[in-house]
């Protein structure tokens, strides 16, 4: 269809409605699949492998995708509705292909299509590679940067570090855009001529390229954009040597530490200043004044990444569109919005705003100096945090407890001066689609059979779980409920079995902590835990024995590659696992697995899997969390401490499902002081920790001397107080495993837990943004 009509400036534009979509009969598709193996691919059908296949049919899949995206471009071109930009530097995307069969509502119709061509859709499936440019949480909320990412294997027990191979291949799912393109400027000059605006030139001018990936929603042709930014193929080093390729040519792999460094922050600029040009341009297709900016475009600020983005939106906006500075500030404090998602503290300076600090509390010096943007010292340090806090209207936490920390601690002063309207909470949330339908179809099945209402209705409304109460009780369903978590539980074996060559007792009880690995998260205080039960199981009799139920013990996350107490921590429980699994004594009873490479993608072979996980933060240092979202969701119970979302869990769920223990938040900072002022022996202070300490240290499980500088971070100032919490922490994994010995209770509890995770469903959190902050609401094609 095509027509003509007037768009926001005024012009007449002819439109093309590529509305008409394309066939999605299984004849199409396995038609549409042939002519890419021929043209797209240069291949022959019939000794396609399984890589090939997998190629054609993404492709094909990107065809409809492609039509949806562009309509959902004109659509918003056409209405001029008003926009909300994510800015991140990690955007952590698992696999597209599934997630779009599924969002697409296709996936039946490419099975049988696949079939009838002698593929098997879940093989084709296993063909993609993760788009994994994100450490955690954080990347994972979002979704990617162009570059170099690291790869962690495991060799000898340590981490290895690799070029990610999804970079090697052609991603069928993002597309280059040599039409899209700014010139960003590097280092310069500027200087104001006669009272004129100021000109910046000379320094650097880099090419930024657009590369889009289409991010389809579920149940609707709304389709959008993720845009990443790469280098072009020109530069122009007009005064400086420095190479432009370094700068998308290294994802900085750390996670919750922020250096200085010189080319981060290149990255930082490169990237914002990209996306502001572009949204500038976008914004003056349609005929406003610059004053209306904040009324059409509202940009999030995905922690403190992105921060440059206030400043360069100053820059334009004084420098090139000539605004007084006061009319600037207002248009870029009504624009940006500042999620924060860790206290673990960072940080800028503004005169003006010293100025207005200074009004209000006039001589207090210390309170301006902890305020301005500007760290004093040697070297001087830009405090991102800051300047994100002063430069949005709105700042929030990630769940209810860290965004009332964030109020009592780091932006303290700024709560002072704003008043508390300007800080708010927004728990996480986790996407039902990849979370429950996509990693665990076994239970989404039951789940719609059960409630007998299609997977949409409550893949859109997870609070619709609620009905499965109604069946907690119900013999034949929790059978069903229990066979799907075995089945999940075979998979997993199976995977072990093929990667690490492990047998695994599927009816064992399977225990998971899956996270980045951090001092803070404390997967020491679990691999302390294993020592501990294998030292107990060590010293039973046989008979003693035999009354103990079985437990397979999982790890897997990645360390920053600095990072060397969370590298000692790795290579500790690889060797701890090779003790203990060939232990005649007790691998029938305990063992002990790290699964290499953790991703998204292995990530969904593990939720499923699991009947108890573990979140064990101390109190008041995890912001958050999401896996333990997933987890339950699932229908895996929770062993953690009283931190982040665990509280609003069981708040949900019900303390008796969740087993908590250790000291709470208020406790922590005493208890650190009385270690530092007034430390206590660790054997005194907890001897069955400093038992499984000296097992170590003793060369039980190899590698003597080496764990000491891991082993001595407990052993002297505990900062994270393992000492202070092992007993409970034993305690409460006791109580697990008593638990688990009634299994019929068991079950009632996971399904209680799933039941009630409405809450956290990614799209009650993208509800709360979009109402408390940018003031939109959907737009929906039809
Ligand atoms: O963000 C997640 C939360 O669920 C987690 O609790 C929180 O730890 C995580 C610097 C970070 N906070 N800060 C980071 C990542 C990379 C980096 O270079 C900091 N990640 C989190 C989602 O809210």
């Amino acid at each position: 269809e095509t027509g003509k009509e007037k768009w926001p400036r005024g012009e007449e534009k002819v439109w093309i409605d590529g509305t008409r979509g394309l066939d999605t009969d299984v004849p199409s598709i396995t038609k549409s699949f042939v002519n890419h193996v021929h043209t797209s691919l240069a291949r022959q059908a019939y000794n396609l492998d399984d890589f090939g296949a997998y190629q054609a049919a993404a492709l094909s899949v990107r065809d409809d995708l492609i039509i949806n995206w562009n309509d959902t471009q004109l659509h918003f071109t056409r209405k001029s509705p008003k926009r909300a930009y994510y800015l991140s530097l990690e955007f952590l995307m698992g696999r597209t292909f599934d997630n779009a069969l599924l969002n697409l509502g296709l996936k039946e119709k490419y099975n049988d299509g696949m079939t009838k061509l002698g593929f098997n859709l879940e093989d084709l499936l296993e063909k993609e590679r993760d788009a994994g440019l994100g450490n955690g949480g954080l990347g994972r909320f979002s979704g990617l940067l162009p570059g170099l990412k690291r790869k962690p294997g495991i060799a000898n027990g340590s981490q290895l570090e690799a070029p990610d191979p999804w970079l090697e291949h052609d991603n069928p799912w993002e597309l280059p855009r040599a039409d899209v393109s700014y010139e960003v400027r590097f280092y310069g000059h500027s200087e104001r001529l006669d009272g004129m605006k100021a000109i910046w030139s000379g320094g650097q001018e880099v090419l930024a390229m657009a590369y889009d990936t289409m991010v389809p929603g579920y149940d609707t042709k709304n389709t959008n954009n993720l845009r990443l930014w790469e280098t072009g193929d020109y530069e122009r080093a007009l005064e400086s040597s420095n190479s432009a390729a370094a700068i998308t040519s290294v994802l900085y792999p750390n996670d919750h530490t922020s250096f200085g460094k010189e080319l981060r922050l290149k990255q930082q600029y490169f990237w914002t200043a990209a996306s502001l040009a572009d949204i500038i341009r976008r914004f003056k297709n349609i005929d406003k004044p610059i004053t209306e900016f904040p009324e059409y475009v509202a940009i999030q600020l995905n922690d403190t990444h992105p921060t440059l983005a206030v400043p360069e939106l100053m820059r334009i906006l004084l420098d090139d569109e000539d605004l007084p500075w006061d009319t600037a500030w207002n248009i870029v404090t009504n624009t940006f919005f500042f999620t924060n998602h860790t206290v673990l503290p960072e940080a800028l300076e503004n005169m003006l705003f010293l100025q207005a600090v200074e009004k209000k509390f006039p001589g207090d010096r210390e309170k301006l100096a902890r305020m301005s943007l500007i760290e004093e010292g040697f070297p001087q340090n830009v405090r991102m945090a800051n300047l994100a806090v002063i430069g949005s209207r709105k700042v929030n936490g990630v769940a209810e407890l860290h965004s009332e920390l964030l109020k009592a601690t780091i932006v303290k002063d700024f709560v002072d001066f704003y008043g508390q309207s300007k800080f708010f909470n927004v728990t996480n949330g986790i996407t039902p689609r990849r979370w429950l339908d996509q990693c665990n179809p076994g239970l989404s099945n039951l789940i719609s059979e059960t409630l007998q209402i299609p997977k949409g209705v409550f893949l859109k409304d997870l609070y619709k779980l609620e009905g499965l109460l109604k069946y907690v009780d119900n013999p034949t369903f929790q059978k069903k409920w229990a066979a799907i978590k075995q089945s999940n539980k075979e998979r997993l074996a199976h995977y072990v079995e093929t990667t690490l060559g492990f047998k695994i007792n599927t009816h064992a009880m399977f225990d998971v902590q899956i996270k980045r690995l951090h001092e803070y998260k404390r997967q020491t205080m679990n691999i302390f835990g294993v020592v501990h039960r294998y030292l107990t199981l060590k010293a039973m009799t046989p008979a003693e024995r035999k009354k103990v139920n079985p437990k397979v013990v999982f790890f897997a996350g990645k360390a920053a590659p600095g990072y060397y107490i969370a590298k000692l921590t790795i290579r500790l429980i690889v060797n701890v696992a090779r003790v203990i699994n060939v232990d005649p004594d007790t691998k029938d009873l305990l063992s002990l697995f790290f699964l290499p490479d953790y991703s998204v993608s292995l990530a969904e072979i593990l939720i499923p899997a699991s009947d108890i996980s573990q979140h064990i933060s101390t109190a008041g240092t995890e912001a958050s969390g999401t896996s333990n979202m997933k987890f339950c969701l699932n229908g895996g119970l929770l062993v953690g401490t009283v931190d982040g979302a665990n509280i609003e869990i069981a708040e949900e769920v019900g303390e008796s499902n969740v087993f908590f223990f250790g000291h709470l938040t208020p406790a922590v900072e005493d208890l650190r002081y009385q270690h530092m002022y007034h430390p206590v022996p660790i054997e005194e202070k907890c001897p069955a920790l400093a038992q499984a300490l000296n097992e170590i240290s003793s060369g039980t499980f190899g590698d003597g001397g080496v764990y000491e500088p891991l082993l001595n971070t407990i052993r002297q100032n505990d900062y994270y107080l393992l000492t202070e919490d092992f007993d409970s922490y034993i305690k409460a994994l006791a109580l697990v495993d008593e638990a688990y010995q009634d299994r019929t209770e068991w079950i009632k509890k996971s399904i209680s837990t799933s039941a009630k995770m409405g809450k956290f469903s990614s799209d009650r959190a993208i509800q709360d943004y979009a109402q408390e902050c940018w003031n939109i609401e959907s737009s929906k094609l039809t």
